[in-house]
């Protein structure tokens, strides 16, 4: 009893933390009182060419038709504009582009006044400013993040007129960006056309640009659950649902809330806004191939009645909960209190055509890769995916460490006060987000920073502290390189991760380092701070197609044999402290031209088109026997037929 009591106030504590962010992210859903139209499709389009790219805002682009402004062209929503056309200035453009759309919304949207109207926009790269018919309805810093604003009360001015919507988005980074960047114009008129400018970037995937993410409008009434917050727990055969649902429009509402299981049958119920569901006989979530039944997931179905004097409100939201712990010890990650040992891959959104636009026949054929490959998880490298994306992690018991945007912190200057301050707010973003997430089992605060910097201690410590005041649920890592003088962060993270690439930019062509420098990694580190340690990154470029033995860089024989290699010491770490490996990377993606790119960054064990290259086979061979040895895998399972 004394132990459950303790679970219960554990419960409570940490779910306080959690609800320091106020105001709700919920992904919108259909339900009963609520609708959505999705805008997906064609919009119109104007890059701002103008020299300073300054012209659409000097004049008022917003207040009309984007094509009474200039020469427009279509424009694919959600999709990166860069490689749409076979304009090298547009793939190239940096500054300020306009989309623009007109809709026209159901009646009873704009008649009843009784209803809110959200603009929402899943994300766009990567500073954004709003207009509906002409007026600014909100902007927003950031990319990768989705935001909104009410709009109902702006259509209702002028019922008659079909809504017109303009976004501006700028993909200029500079050092207080996330990811930070500096632009540098060039004025030797020997060298450079008048007006020459670049953008210098320092991280290593083609900076895409435009609106990303779906952009949709959707209903609740003027009642409504703005959040909802669940930390889940469990007792022998007992899960609780922690849960508090924040509710917006009303002083006073009547809620119900029920806890259904896959079946639809009813297991919890409360007429409480906030208190512990208790889940008798209850099925975990657990990872693919740790458990014959993986991703299993209740929903929690929020039920909310107000009234006031004019009228009545109902509003419906279903919440997937999936009921699963996470703990960090000195050697191991345990969910559901079983050790898990990551053996996934980084990846990118990134494909052809549509770049970093989200992309459901992509998404789907990653999916059936990773679950082909044996991968339990994967780190959303460098930059917090489409939710849609760790919707289907939830659902197929695939692990996420969420990233957020901070890669490429490597200037002096992006360590300041207002850097520091904007990446707090992206933190915040982030995990208001992605807090109900069961796949989701750690935060990643960054990748590779000068981490070796002066200012770079106080500056971690206080966005990691930060993060897990926001949420004690969940471990908080950084992602570090094999350069020990970067370790400013480590003192504060629960888990080491280390990105190393031994024999290719060290030692470039001599395999024969690899054992004996990954070995003094992972000891320096366990060393020096006794926690668990991932290989967040490894692996070589392989230009598919290209063979050669004994083994050159950049052959399929290369990669296969980097691969090996780091799986024998792997092997020998992981009965010790080393909890992960995720390969460098799941699929070739574009990057910007460089002497060191061929047409991108070619370390993907797929193509850019998802075919496998030789790394693949091991890995997947690879996999599948970890999975026998770690998981629980159902005997048809066992060994895919294929090997
Ligand atoms: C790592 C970076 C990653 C790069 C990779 C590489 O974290 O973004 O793509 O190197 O160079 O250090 O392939």
């Amino acid at each position: 009893f004394c132990h459950l009591m303790l679970r219960l106030l554990w419960l409570f504590a940490v779910l306080d933390a959690v609800l320091l962010l106020d105001t709700g992210m919920l992904f919108p859903r259909e339900s009963s009182s609520r609708e959505l139209k999705e805008l997906s499709g064609l919009w119109v389009f104007r890059a701002d060419k103008s020299p300073n790219r300054n012209q659409g805002f000097e004049r008022a682009w917003y207040k009309s038709r984007l094509a009474e402004t200039g020469p427009v062209i279509d424009m694919p929503v959600p999709a990166s504009y860069n490689d749409i056309t076979q304009d090298s200035t547009l793939r190239d453009f940096i500054g300020w582009v306009w989309y623009e759309r007109e809709v026209v919304v159901p009646a009873r949207w704009i008649t009843d006044e009784g209803t809110r109207v959200v603009l929402r926009v899943g994300s766009a790269h990567y500073n954004s400013v709003v207009w509906v018919n002409g007026e600014k309805v909100t902007e927003h810093a950031g990319g990768h993040l989705p935001f909104e604003a009410e709009i109902g009360s702006l259509m209702r001015k002028d019922p008659t007129r079909p809504c017109r919507i303009t976004i501006a988005v700028n993909n200029t980074l500079t050092l207080e960006t996330l990811p930070p960047g500096t632009i540098q114009h060039m004025n030797d008129p020997i060298k450079y056309p008048d007006g020459y400018f670049v953008q210098n970037i320092y991280f290593d995937f083609f900076n895409y640009a435009g609106i990303h993410r779906p952009v949709l409008l959707y209903t609740t009434p003027k009642v409504y659950v703005d959040d909802i917050t669940v930390v889940t727990d469990f007792l022998d055969n007992t899960g609780f649902v922690r849960y508090q649902v924040s509710v917006k429009g009303a002083a006073t509402a009547t809620l119900k809330v029920t806890l259904m299981d896959k079946d639809g049958h009813c297991v919890a119920s409360s007429n409480e806004a906030s208190g512990v569901l208790k889940v008798v006989d209850v099925k975990l979530w657990w990872p693919y191939l740790m458990h014959e039944n993986p991703g299993y997931l209740y929903s929690m179905e929020v039920h909310l009645m107000a009234a006031d004097e004019r009228s009545t409100y109902e509003d419906v939201y279903a919440l997937p909960v999936g009921i699963r712990t996470v703990k960090v010890t000195n050697t191991q990650f345990l969910i559901n209190n079983k050790p898990f040992y990551f053996h996934g891959v980084n990846k990118h959104e990134d494909s052809d055509i549509r770049g970093k636009g989200l992309d459901w026949p992509l998404i789907v054929k990653d999916f059936n890769l990773m679950k082909w490959l044996g991968a339990n998880s994967f780190r959303t490298s460098h930059y917090p995916y489409a939710e849609e994306i760790l919707q289907m992690c939830d659902r197929h018991g695939i692990v996420v460490i969420d990233e957020c945007p901070g890669v490429g912190i490597k200037d002096i200057r992006s360590f300041g006060n207002a850097s520091l301050a904007h990446h707090l707010d992206v933190m915040d973003e982030l995990v208001r987000r992605d807090k109900n997430h069961p796949s989701v089992v750690m935060w990643s605060v960054a990748n590779e920073p000068a981490a070796e910097m002066q200012p770079a201690a106080l500056y971690f410590k206080t966005l990691i502290t930060h993060t897990k005041a926001l949420d004690p649920t969940r471990p908080v890592t950084f992602i570090t390189d094999s350069n020990y003088a970067r370790d400013k962060g480590a003192p504060y993270v629960d888990v080491i991760c280390v990105n190393s690439y031994f024999s290719w930019y060290h030692d470039p062509g001599h395999l024969e380092v690899i054992p004996i420098q990954l070995n003094a990694q992972f000891e320096n580190w366990y060393g020096k701070y006794q926690k668990p340690i991932i290989q967040s990154e490894y692996g070589a470029d392989a230009v598919p197609g290209l063979h050669s033995d004994p083994p050159m860089m950049f052959t399929e024989e290369y990669q296969n044999a980097v691969l090996r290699s780091y799986h024998d010491i792997f092997d020998q770490k992981r009965k010790q402290y080393v909890i992960g490996e995720l390969i460098w990377n799941f699929a070739d993606f574009m990057t910007a031209q460089g002497i060191t790119r061929v047409v991108g960054n070619k370390k993907g064990i797929f193509t850019r088109q998802r075919q496998p290259k030789a790394g693949a086979f091991i890995l997947k061979e690879r996999y599948w026997r970890l999975a026998n040895e770690t998981g629980r895998l159902p005997p048809w399972t066992k060994y895919p037929c294929s090997l």
